[in-house]
């Protein structure tokens, strides 16, 4: 590793050891990047040298240029630097929803060599507290308007000693100390293997793992999926709902259409209604959510304007097919899936739209490769569900944790690949189909069922609006499959129906896989980042 500019070097030190982690691959020419490298110079400095009055972010209330983007971000740096005495290798939280500001710091913290850990805006104060902890978070940053939970956090907070807030017009607000600041500021050269953000993620129910990720890293996501599958341009303008502090969102949402000088649409709280206006009124090509808003929105979509709209990318959760004929049907477009996950930092298994299978995530993107491994680490011939393992550009780094032998191989042939907790078969042509989490696999009677698979077939029917599935215990099967519906307005919840909807399944795939048990329900339970919470399902039944 090439001489740090930390000078705090609490990430380094907690970083997996050597023997741990994952084997990066650099085959595809794109991701060879110099020694010396700081993400902020590389994805915002360089294009606002070279197209600084090409417009970079849109809101509902004005926008701004490269080079206005960057004098801010400069701005916030040297307040970062001489207020606040951040040191290179500090950690900064941060804390706001999807707006300029949230953006501006994000930059502010890699070009001043500090760490960022971007926190998501509904988070509460206990949450807040085991990632300070967890990260050692010394500094913050966060939008006035949502400093309750972040203060309430505080008095179990010992690290986190100086923030400041924006949006805010008290003396010591950033928004005053930026004023005056110069525009320009001299980026910290970090290493191109320094730390740049600790990205937390929840997985199902246990401790939040801190995922580390390089400067290089957060180049990397931007020269690989919206290169070979999004075919990203200058002219593209994106939106979607994904917040910054969840990887798919910073990609999707802020570095990937900055990499290509392109702009983006930041918006704080989006339905789907609002998003589709905000398609329709920023004339938006790009759009970035999950499967269940695409759902909605195809529902809704006849009701505007969407003839600018070129490209949808789903990811978060597996996309079932009935969603994808839904928004083809309302739109023409055909969408982009990819399955990414914290820990790799972005896309790894994707498709253009030309190379869609129907039913399957998709093939490893160029600079990644993917396999399905059996319990023993031994490639499955093709058709077989195994496990997902990948190997690439980026890979699993957990913040000093045990779980990292988890998600990476250390030993055997398979040492180094990145194993993503998901089963998954590939067919003879190295597509990939998703069936379950590994932990979310429901046996029923000796038969292995893909929850997500009787989730598709339930979406197919005309009365579902939602549902999710999940096992439960049962005396005799081990488990039987059991269905969580939330139907469209209008429809009975009754006995018939549940009928209804069991004959639909039995006709429509393998009849053992048919829901035994039917419960109607208002809503499901959802993660921010749109995720079912199969687990809550399962601790209701
Ligand atoms: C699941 C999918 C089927 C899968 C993410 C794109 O979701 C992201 O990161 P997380 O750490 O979760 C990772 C897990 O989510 N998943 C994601 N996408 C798909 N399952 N089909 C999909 N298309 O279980 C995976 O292991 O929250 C997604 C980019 C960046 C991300 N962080």
């Amino acid at each position: 590793m090439s001489t740090t500019a930390h000078i705090d070097t609490f990430a380094r030190d907690n970083l997996p050891p050597v023997e741990r982690w994952p084997e990066f691959r650099f085959d595809v020419p794109e991701v060879r990047y110099p020694a010396r490298l700081n993400c902020a110079a590389e994805l915002l400095d360089r294009m606002a040298a070279r197209s600084g009055k090409r417009i970079v972010i849109r809101t509902p209330d004005g926008q701004c240029t490269y080079a206005q983007f960057m004098a801010q971000a400069n701005r916030i740096a040297h307040v970062l630097v001489k207020d606040m005495g951040l040191v290179p290798g500090n950690r900064v939280l941060l804390r706001g929803p999807n707006n300029p500001m949230m953006a501006a710091c994000w930059f502010a913290v890699m070009k001043a060599g500090g760490i960022v850990v971007a926190t998501m805006p509904l988070l509460r104060a206990k949450e807040l507290t085991e990632i300070v902890t967890k990260a050692e978070v010394s500094h913050a940053l966060c939008d006035r308007r949502l400093d309750a939970e972040l203060i309430a956090a505080l008095p179990s907070c010992p690290t986190l000693k100086t923030i400041r807030y924006w949006y805010d017009d008290a003396p010591d607000s950033l928004d005053r100390l930026c004023v005056g600041q110069p525009e320009q500021f001299s980026n910290v050269d970090t290493a191109a293997e320094d730390v740049a953000l600790i990205a937390f993620t929840s997985g199902t129910t246990g401790k939040p793992k801190g995922t580390m990720h390089f400067h290089r890293d957060v180049v990397a996501m931007c020269d690989l999926f919206p290169r070979s599958c999004l075919r990203t341009n200058a002219d593209d303008i994106f939106c979607g709902t994904p917040p910054l502090a969840f990887t798919f969102g910073l990609g999707g949402m802020l570095a990937f259409p900055m990499r290509y000088g392109a702009s983006t649409v930041l918006v704080e709280r989006l339905t789907p209604d609002a998003l589709l206006e905000t398609i329709q009124k920023f004339r938006a090509t790009v759009c970035f959510t999950a499967p269940t808003f695409y759902r909605q929105m195809a529902g809704l979509a006849k009701n505007y304007d969407l003839r600018s709209l070129e490209r949808c990318v789903s990811a978060g959760e597996a996309l079932p097919d009935a969603t994808r004929q839904l928004l083809k049907q309302a739109t023409g477009i055909e969408i982009i899936d990819g399955i990414g996950s914290t820990e790799m930092i972005h896309i790894f298994i994707s498709h253009t739209p030309e190379r869609v299978r129907r039913g399957a995530t998709g093939y490893a993107i160029p600079g990644y490769e993917a396999t399905v491994l059996d319990e023993n680490d031994k490639p499955c011939s093709p058709g077989v569900v195994g496990r997902l393992a990948v190997r690439g550009a980026t890979g699993c780094r957990y913040l000093a944790d045990e779980r990292q032998k988890n998600y990476v191989i250390s030993k055997g042939e398979m040492r180094g690949w990145n194993v993503t907790g998901d089963a998954y078969s590939m067919d003879a042509d190295g597509y990939f189909f998703y069936h379950s989490r590994t932990d979310d696999m429901i046996i029923s009677a000796g038969y292995n069922i893909a929850g997500a698979e009787v989730e598709g077939v339930l979406l197919a029917h005309p009365a579902v609006a939602e549902c999710g599935v999940v096992g439960v215990a049962d005396e005799e099967r081990g488990q039987i499959v059991k269905a969580y519906v939330v139907l469209k307005p209008g429809n009975p919840k009754d006995a018939a129906m549940l009928k209804q909807l069991q004959d639909h399944v039995k006709n429509a795939i393998a009849p053992y896989k048919y829901p035994r048990a039917i419960e109607f329900l208002d809503v499901l339970p959802r993660t921010e980042t749109g995720k079912l919470q199969r687990f809550k399902l399962r601790t209701q039944a």
